[in-house]
Formats: C-alpha cells, structure tokens, sequence
C-alpha cells in the first residue's frame, strides 16, 4: 500500500502508520492513548535525564502537536542542573520547558519520550509515581513499561518514529518546527542514517521531513560541527590516557578536565564517538565524570557484544550496540564491574 506522502507543510499531512515500522504496538494500545489525550486538558510530557535529540526532539514535536489541540502543555527532564544541551538549543519549542521544581506534582497525564527505566526520570521520578496516567512512548528494548500504558515499539529507530506515528493519529500537521524536532530525533539516533536501524522506512520518514523546507545542512552543523575550543584540550586529554585490552578501548574524562577548560558536561558527548573508531577494538567505554561526581558510562559495540544487555545488568540500558548507565564507583571499580558483566554477556569469548 502506497502511504499518502504530501510533500507540502500548508497542507494537511497523512500518512499510513503501518508503513512506518513494524506496527509492534497494538492498535487497541494507540487507541487508549488518544482517549486519554482527548480527556485531558492539561498534559504533563518528560524525557529522560540529559536529554538527546531523540528524548528532547520527540517530546517538544509531541508538545507541538498537543498545543495546536487546545490543550495546556508542560514539558521537562529531571536533571539537577536544568539546562538544555547547547546542541540543541536551537530546537524549536523551548518555551514549553518547565524545569523539574515547576512541574505538576501529580499530572492528570503525564507522556514520556524516550524514557527506558524509572532512574531515568531523575527528579520527576515522584510526579510520575503521583501521576493519573502515564503514557511511555519509546524504542528501548529494555524498556519496563513503568506506565499505566506503553507504547513501545523497539524496531523504531528512534522515538521520534513513534512521535511522528502518534502525530498522525491525533490528525496533527507537520509543520516545519515539528518537523526540525522529529528530524533531530532521526538524525541522530541512527547516527545520520548510518546505523543499521536505517531502513527503507527511516529514509521514507526522512523525506517527509526533509520536504518541510527544513535545512538539513544547519541541522548538521548545529549537532555535529561545532564546539568550545575547551572540547579540542579535554579531547586531547581523553584520548591521551585511552587504553586497548582485548578488544576493548575506553577512557575516562573527570571533572577537573572540564574545570580545567570551562567545559560543561553536556560537551562530552561526542567522545564515545571518537574512541569508538578504534579499529582493534569490538567495545568502547567513555566514563564521563559529571557535576556531581558520578560517572555517567558510555558504552558502544560493532555488534558482537550486547553492551545493552550489561548496561542492564548494572542499572542502565539502552541498546545492543549502544548503551550507558552510571556509577558511583571509582573509576577502577567501574571498569571492573562493566569487563564482569560483558563477560557474563558472552563477551569476549573464551580463549
Ligand atoms: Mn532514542
């Protein structure tokens, strides 16, 4: 069946869902959550800590959507230091941002975007228990279904596939900020369509944005392109002190790094990326010191060790080939502890 593709924003958009993924979620499940969207007048909607671009661009398109509806919309994430990464400040939509003190303490509706385990609430962890209803959107495979209803689909390539499903239903028009969102969220969880999360589907998805009008070179250069020259010394640093054993290369940066150059945490992002091009090597880990002294672990395989799967073990998650959780160990222990589970994982192999 071909979708109905328009490849105009000024008209309104249709699409067939079922082209879009596997169509893993039952019906009965999308059905419920435009019944309770229908009822409320005011929906509460959070990604995870530390937000990406999929958590943050999913949830802000969702908002859009939601607003053009009548209804009242707050957004947030549970961080500590409530500040959006400056990657993607130049995401439409953040005027929906509530930080986590002002959120409702117990919303009538509440949606997460992007959100694998309760942990990764952070501060809203409370709201949510309190909350009516709590819709989990999201494309983790380890994903709990911490709500009264999931909608979890882990054949999505992004949450923004399922933003963008869930947009349709609610008869939402893609307009060029919804589509800047979504696309943010696509672009960046299959690695600019470089992950094998890229199917047909995704490029399909794509287009449909892309025919917005949007600029995908800005994007790019906004999410990729630039940094602090700070980052170029504690890149320096990092790399400096990255080790190779058995397949697996990691590194850490710690707090005095950053201080060093005035550098937030958020800049740490794309270390992994980095570390991870290491050709002797199957796994990379980047231990990222944050402002509180924890270790926020970073974790990425080419495929044949389920780094997912030992994240999860050790109270994070993610997917099988890129995952994180955190630690209050040092950074010895933490190495230790990731090399245990990895090889509880069947990883590497004997001999
Ligand atoms: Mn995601």
């Amino acid at each position: 069946m071909t979708p109905d593709v328009r490849d105009r924003a000024d008209r309104p958009f249709r699409a067939d869902p079922r082209t879009v993924t596997g169509g893993a979620i039952p019906e009965a499940a999308w059905d419920r959550a435009l019944r309770l969207i229908g009822q409320a007048d005011e929906i509460a909607l959070a990604c995870h800590v530390t937000p990406d671009g999929d958590a943050l661009g999913s949830m802000l398109a969702v908002g859009f959507v939601l607003r053009s509806m009548g209804k009242r919309v707050v957004a947030s994430f549970g961080d500590h230091h409530f500040v959006v990464p400056r990657l993607l400040r130049f995401l439409p939509g953040q005027d929906m941002l509530v930080p986590p003190q002002d959120y409702p303490a117990a919303p009538e509706l509440m949606i997460t975007f992007d959100v694998s385990t309760f942990e990764r609430l952070g501060l809203l962890r409370e709201n949510t228990a309190r909350a009516r209803e709590v819709i989990v959107i999201d494309h983790h495979p380890s994903n709990e279904g911490f709500g009264t209803l999931s909608l979890i689909d882990s054949t999505a390539a992004a949450t923004a596939v399922l933003a963008e499903q869930l947009m349709y239903r609610l008869g939402g028009r893609l307009d060029r900020d919804i589509a800047v969102c979504l696309y943010t969220g696509l672009v960046t969880d299959t690695g600019s369509f470089r992950h094998s999360s890229t199917t047909p589907a995704v490029h399909q998805m794509a287009a449909r944005l892309v025919a917005t009008g949007l600029r995908t070179d800005e994007i790019a250069r906004e999410l990729w392109d630039r940094s602090p020259f700070g980052y170029l010394q504690v890149l320096a640093a990092a790399l400096e002190r990255a080790a190779l054993e058995d397949g697996l290369v990691w590194t850490y940066v710690t707090r005095v790094d950053r201080a060093a150059h005035g550098l937030p945490y958020a800049e740490l992002e794309g270390i992994i990326d980095i570390v991870r091009r290491t050709d002797e090597a199957e796994v990379a880990v980047v231990l990222k010191e944050d402002d509180q002294g924890d270790w926020q672990v970073s974790t990425r395989s080419k495929g044949k060790a389920d780094v997912g799967a030992a994240c999860a073990a050790l109270g994070g998650g993610g997917h099988h080939n890129a995952a994180g959780y955190t630690s209050h160990e040092t950074v010895e222990a933490t190495m230790d502890a990731f090399r245990r589970e990895l090889g509880k994982v069947g990883w590497p192999r004997a001999g």
